[in-house]
């Protein structure tokens, strides 16, 4: 290192040292001083970071990882489901839909579902991946070796079964909130059966995650074969505990059970499993009995405004809302401001992808009066997302018998979701 390097990072150091304690910047360069500022220390919070308190962790800590500022509030909403506690704590967090910009989910806001068990504290270098069963090489790979194979990165959408428009929240994300849309990488499940050698006879998977109480899902062999992925990455780094570090199995387009968190086996079989999960919850009954489900139906919901929000002014606004489609991507979305007496078909914001989150836009001119707003997703299957009493016939059921709960056994809800607006700029969830 020359002596002018050396003396500059010195000085560097003592000059945010001193603007820290005296809370003022020494003559810098802007960029510098923005920096510095950024920089609170110890019991001088008050000095050097007007407005509020400084952000937690040693700054050096943030520099190496970040953290967003302090001024922004945005948090994840989680419950307990009262209904399953005699199972053990099922976990639901759910994604702040109304608070996001964009398509992709930020990582630390990702939803979380846990079936009764609390996250694994998995060391990745003990971890193993198990491809067994009717297969002629039955195959152990370590979390490294996954990694060497070729990589696939692919950014799309997850949403559980019980993201259900009927349970009428009085916020979207409480009714909309278990999705996101992250990039995922990994290697494709394919790639790692082919060297197993699947039986001709084979026609199902079953994964098995690793926390306690070894959550199993059964997936057709053809999804399977054709773009399930085993991933390690999400958002360009690990994935997170809670989201299946790590390794998890993703089934895109799919009820997001399917993809089997902190998985550890893939057992090829010719005939589903009928684990505790999907008996117990994910299997929408019928006079002839259970079924599974799988790719989810176009759906879309107005995040912005939504439930709970308030229009403070006349005039113009931006309606904003995400689309998705387990069946590919979305063509078209429409948005209606009236009940769905008339639509108008949305901006989509590119790039467009096949089974990802797609933001919609239409410029609205509130006039002060009541109004409904809804949105309708066409996904490019040609699948058009129902109404509630559409959707509920389908199931055999009425609309009032959703609203009540006492249908839910049906599978995957892609229901209008419809926002009344009040005279007032309140906003209230009008389904029914
Ligand atoms: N091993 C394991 N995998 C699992 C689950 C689980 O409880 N255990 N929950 C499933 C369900 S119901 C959903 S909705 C998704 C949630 O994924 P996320 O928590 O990463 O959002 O994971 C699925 N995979
Ligand atoms: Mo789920």
């Amino acid at each position: 290192m020359t002596e002018k390097k050396a003396s500059r990072r010195c000085f560097l150091r003592q000059a945010s040292l001193a603007s820290m304690a005296a809370g003022i910047a020494v003559g810098t360069a802007p960029a510098l001083k923005a920096q510095m500022e950024m920089m609170p220390s110890a019991g001088t919070a008050a000095a050097s970071s007007p407005g509020g308190a400084a952000p937690p962790g040693n700054p050096t800590d943030r520099l190496a990882y970040g953290v967003r500022s302090r001024h922004e509030k945005t948090l994840r909403s989680f419950d307990v489901d009262p209904l399953h506690m005699h199972f053990g704590r099922m976990m639901n967090v759910y994604t702040p839909l109304q608070d996001l910009v964009g398509s992709i989910t930020p990582t630390s806001l990702h939803f979380v579902s846990a079936h009764g068990y609390v996250p694994p504290d998995i060391e990745p270098t003990s971890h193993r991946l198990m491809i067994q069963g009717m297969v002629d090489r039955p195959l152990v790979f370590t979390v490294d070796e996954l990694k060497q194979l070729p990589a696939t990165s692919r950014i799309m959408y997850l949403e559980c079964q019980a993201n259900r428009p009927e349970y009428k929240a009085e916020r979207v994300d409480l009714s909309f909130g278990k999705t996101a849309c992250v990039q995922w990488t990994g290697v494709l499940l394919s790639v790692l059966l082919k060297e197993a050698g699947v039986r001709a006879d084979a026609k199902w998977i079953v994964a098995e995650g690793s926390e306690n109480g070894r959550m199993t899902k059964s997936t057709p062999l053809s999804k399977a074969m054709d773009d399930a992925l085993i991933a390690y990455g999400m958002n360009g780094e690990a994935i997170r505990p809670e989201n299946g570090y790590p390794l998890r199995l993703l089934v895109p387009g799919f009820e997001a059970i399917h993809s089997v968190k902190w998985v550890r086996q893939i057992k090829v079989t010719d005939r589903p499993y009928m684990g505790f999960q999907e008996l117990s919850r994910y299997s929408p009954r019928n006079p002839k009995g259970i079924e599974f489900t799988f790719a989810q139906g176009a759906k879309s919901v107005i995040t912005n405004p939504s439930a709970g929000q308030q229009l403070t002014r006349q005039g113009f606004h931006e309606i904003r809302g995400l689309a998705w489609s387990g069946g590919g991507r979305v063509s078209k979305v429409e948005v209606s401001v009236d009940g769905g007496k008339s639509w108008k078909e949305a901006a989509l914001q590119g790039p467009v992808l096949p089974v990802a989150h797609t933001r919609f836009t239409l410029p609205w001119n509130w006039n002060g009066e009541e109004a409904m707003l809804m949105s309708r997703c066409t996904d490019e299957l040609g699948e058009v997302q129902p109404t509630l009493a559409q959707f509920a016939k389908f199931w055999g059921a009425t609309s009032a018998e959703f609203l009540a709960g006492t249908a839910s056994g049906a599978g995957h809800s892609n229901s209008i979701q419809p926002w009344g607006v009040r005279k007032d700029g309140s906003i209230y969830n009008a389904i029914s």
